[in-house]
């Protein structure tokens, strides 16, 4: 036993033995499974793989990426949680020739500052969003709350701007109301109770469009505890596909999402190994799919299949 895994050492020399990995937080159903499939990949690969929790703190990230730079790490994993401060940091790391990778969230970074991002177009999941709610309500008057995610991160942005240029030139379609939820299932809750009250009770809301499945499910909380029916009296739209927002579509109470897978890390780990191993230079960009799920996707099935893929 001892031999083999000796060998197996010895064949992945020259990959990248230590990583840093500087994640968020915790914020998401979505974020919880990224870590441990991070965390999973970097095992299965004979990763050693230093994990820093930012508990949302950019301040958190820096001084987490600095630490890893001391400590002579072969290369670093960072999703970052807001999308500017990047320059000094990913610099210092640049000098140090450590390979930096970002995770689901980019930055406006000079990229030559880092090797490549792993993660989905944000302004197209938020585009595919919209343009469901534009099949949806065919014509019909429609007044959507929107809830963002953190403020000041590309998805927040991305998704915003994507939602917005799919329903322009559809006058019957207006956001009435937009505030951040910070991508949590409790803020979710808390700002959808202040959309319902300020809109005639929620009676003059006909769609939400959450920037993540956790805000939307506190929002959808909210919306029964107000009187109402979500899915039918307020139509609910959200991104992410985690388990619990297809249970809410089985149950009739949530109407669309936007998958987006949290292996992350799975292709950063393969870019890195050719990287490192080849010297292979990864494109800038690798892109993960973005693909919609109603009612009519099999949401049961779906919730099921999803309890093994890291939630
Ligand atoms: O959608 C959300 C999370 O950065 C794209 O962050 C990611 C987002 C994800 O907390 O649930």
């Amino acid at each position: 036993m001892m031999t083999v895994a000796v060998l197996a050492l010895g064949a992945t020399a020259s990959m990248a033995q230590t990583v840093g990995f500087s994640q968020i937080g915790s914020e998401s159903g979505w974020r919880a499974a990224e870590t441990t499939l991070t965390k999973q990949q970097a095992e299965e690969r004979g990763i050693d793989l230093k994990f820093s929790d930012a508990q949302q703190k950019q301040e958190n990230q820096i001084a987490a990426i600095r630490s890893f730079i001391a400590q002579g790490v072969d290369a670093i994993l960072l999703a970052p949680v807001v999308a500017t401060g990047w320059d000094s940091v990913l610099q210092e790391a640049h000098e140090a020739e450590i390979p930096v990778v970002l995770l689901d969230r980019s930055v406006d970074s000079d990229k030559a500052l880092y090797l490549t991002a792993v993660g989905s177009d944000l302004v197209h999941e938020g585009a595919v969003a919209g343009q469901w709610l534009v099949d949806t309500v065919a014509g019909n008057d429609c007044r959507v709350v929107e809830l963002q995610g953190t403020t000041g991160s590309s998805p927040a942005i991305d998704r915003k701007a994507g939602f917005e240029s799919a329903i322009e030139g559809h006058d019957n379609i207006e956001i009435v109301r937009s505030q951040t939820g910070d991508f949590t299932r409790a803020q979710g809750k808390e700002v959808m109770e202040s959309f319902l009250q300020a809109e005639n009770g929620g009676k003059d809301i006909c769609a939400l469009y959450a920037h993540n499945d956790d805000m939307a499910v506190g929002a959808i909380q909210a919306i029964k505890e107000a009187g109402l029916k979500p899915g039918e009296d307020i139509l609910v739209v959200s991104i992410d596909a985690v388990p619990d927002i297809f249970q809410a579509m089985a149950a009739g109470e949530a109407n669309a999402t936007v998958e987006l897978t949290p292996n992350m890390a799975g292709p950063a780990f393969d870019a890195l190994k050719a990287y490192m191993e080849d010297g292979a230079e990864p494109a800038k960009f690798i892109q993960t799919e973005s693909k919609l799920y109603t009612q009519a996707d099999d949401p049961a099935g779906e919730y099921e299949r999803r309890k093994d893929l890291g939630y």
